[in-house]
């Protein structure tokens, strides 16, 4: 394993000066006074103080969202809405490379991740754009007696509620900001604590674009207190919810508090399944980095890795091989491929799920450290295989969010779709074969959202994706992502 050497790195966002709320298009410091500090995972310091949002911050965040759903951008036509989406398209265009530095700084993803999400951010805002120009109802023939016609029209369902996690807000926050904007709702986007200064920045490049005041509010704060009072708060209509299914299930709780639409995108423990007649030399790295990219820290990471008997010694060997190769380090280096995680108390859950899997009996075939020497200071991890495994151990049932892959033999289909399908959760998953029929029939047998065949990880805004079980509801993406933001109204008239 190649480990790239930490060095310094400046960023024209990171001046010093304290970051503020958005609210009602105002920067704004929280209610209390009170801050918190961000660090960059890559080194443990401070790199910024943001304002700690709480309850009380979001109820004024919540009333600003409500006076411009009702204000001017009431009238605005779905044609401006368009124009304002792809407007902020050419806005971060151009401001491209700040806004992606600024995500690797400030939760860990090497730039050569978060590159690519220059092209995904684009094609969400003009994917949406097109949307926004898309809505509409029916009409109905209707065979109620007498003279009567009916027709159905869609209208925004109000304010938004989007609580986001760390391990990607860049891509993240557009599942609600690009539908949210493309129906004419107004927002209140919680970031995390661990990454907000991506949505901060963000948000000063859409309102250079045009963003009404009001429209999208930022308020970062604690899940305990900002995040619950968006949950629970009575004057929200949708809560757009990433995260872990723990706090999933309080979001969906809190919303019967008024009947908010929810949607929960939640963990996974994503089967990854190699059979025998697999391209090797595609499927050893593919299966590789759908568990170890951004570090293990995906939602749908390929974490247990499913291999038939047949293959097993021989891939395992070549997948421990491959974790070898991997560049590990400063995330600002365009070579480097796994950065850190992105907190101390992420690195010691990572840390102590492979103490765990030892005890339970696996082997550890590659990895399974924290990094030393010039990244000591940072949350840096090996990149982990194990071996050994079965679908009975924590490691193969817990989420672990972290560069940990599970080998699991297998000896036929049948089985190996019984395997693949015991886990709660049911976000994600793989298949590699050449055999179409074989893809075709273990693809429709998995229970999850997202299946991919001879790839892993493939997604674009333009196609839905979501989970089942108790990785959550709500798809996002695809032509009916908005609908979720929309609720329907059915007219009846007397023609006669
Ligand atoms: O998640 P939380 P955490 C998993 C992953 C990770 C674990 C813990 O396994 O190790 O969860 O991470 C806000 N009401 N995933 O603690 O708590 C919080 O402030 C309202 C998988 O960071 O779910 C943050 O903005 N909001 C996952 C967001 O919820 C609350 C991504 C996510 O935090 C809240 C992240 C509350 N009571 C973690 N408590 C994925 N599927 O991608 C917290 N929050």
């Amino acid at each position: 394993m190649e480990i790239i050497e930490r060095q310094e790195t400046s960023h024209p966002f990171l001046d010093g000066h304290p970051k503020r709320l958005l609210i009602g298009g105002q920067w704004v410091n929280s209610v209390t006074g009170e801050t918190f500090e961000v660090t960059n995972p890559a080194t443990g310091k401070v790199i910024a103080t943001v304002a700690r949002g709480n309850a009380q911050d979001i109820d004024l965040a919540v009333r600003a969202a409500r006076a411009a759903f009702e204000g001017p951008w009431s009238t605005w036509s779905p044609f401006d809405r368009q124009n304002l989406m792809l407007k902020i398209a050419d806005t971060i265009e151009k401001n491209f490379d700040d806004l992606g530095l600024l995500e690797t700084l400030d939760m860990g993803a090497p730039v050569a991740r978060t590159s690519m999400f220059k092209r995904w951010m684009l094609q969400a805002f003009r994917f949406y754009a097109a949307q926004a120009v898309n809505i509409r109802g029916e009409t109905l023939e209707n065979s109620f007696p007498g003279s009567f016609m009916s027709y159905t029209v869609k209208d925004p369902i109000g304010v938004v509620g989007g609580i986001i996690p760390w391990n990607g807000p860049l891509i993240t926050q557009l599942w609600s900001i690009c539908p949210t904007l493309a129906t004419g709702c107004t927002l209140v986007l919680k970031p995390a604590e661990e990454a907000p200064l991506s949505s901060l920045r963000l948000a000063e490049l859409m309102m250079e674009a045009g963003l009404p005041d009001g429209v999208v509010n930022v308020v970062p704060g604690p899940g305990a207190t900002a995040g619950a009072a968006l949950a629970e708060h009575p004057d929200v209509n949708k809560i757009a919810f990433t995260g872990s299914t723990a706090t999933g299930k309080r979001i969906v709780e809190a919303s019967a508090l008024n009947m908010k639409k929810v949607a929960v995108e939640l963990g996974g423990k994503s089967p990854d399944i190699v059979f025998e007649d697999a391209d090797l030399d595609i499927a050893v790295p593919g299966a590789a980095m759908g568990c170890f990219g951004n570090t293990g820290q995906v939602c749908y990471a390929g974490t247990r890795l499913f291999v038939q008997r047949s293959i097993h010694d021989a891939f395992a060997q070549r997948l421990a091989d491959f974790a070898a190769t991997l560049r590990v380090g400063d995330s600002c280096d365009p070579a480097t491929q796994l950065g850190p995680l992105v907190s101390k108390a992420q690195l010691d859950r990572v840390t102590s799920y492979v103490d765990l899997a030892q005890q339970e009996g696996a082997r550890v075939m590659f990895g399974g450290e924290r990094l030393g020497g010039s990244l000591a200071e940072g949350y840096f991890v090996t990149p982990t295989v194990l071996a050994g495994v079965n679908n009975d151990m924590r490691v193969a049932r817990e989420e672990i969010f972290g560069p940990v892959i599970s080998i699991i033999p297998f000896d036929d289909e049948a089985e190996v779709i019984h395997l693949a399908n015991q886990t709660e959760y049911g976000l994600g998953g793989a298949v590699w074969t050449r055999d179409v029929g074989r893809a075709h029939r273990v693809s429709r047998a998995i229970k999850a959202g997202i299946l991919w065949v001879n790839c892993y990880g493939v997604t674009d805004p333009s196609v839905s994706y979501g989970g089942t079980k108790m990785s959550g509801y709500g798809s996002k993406g695809g032509p009916h992502h908005i609908e979720d933001y929309l609720y329907s109204k059915t007219v009846w008239l007397r023609t006669a």
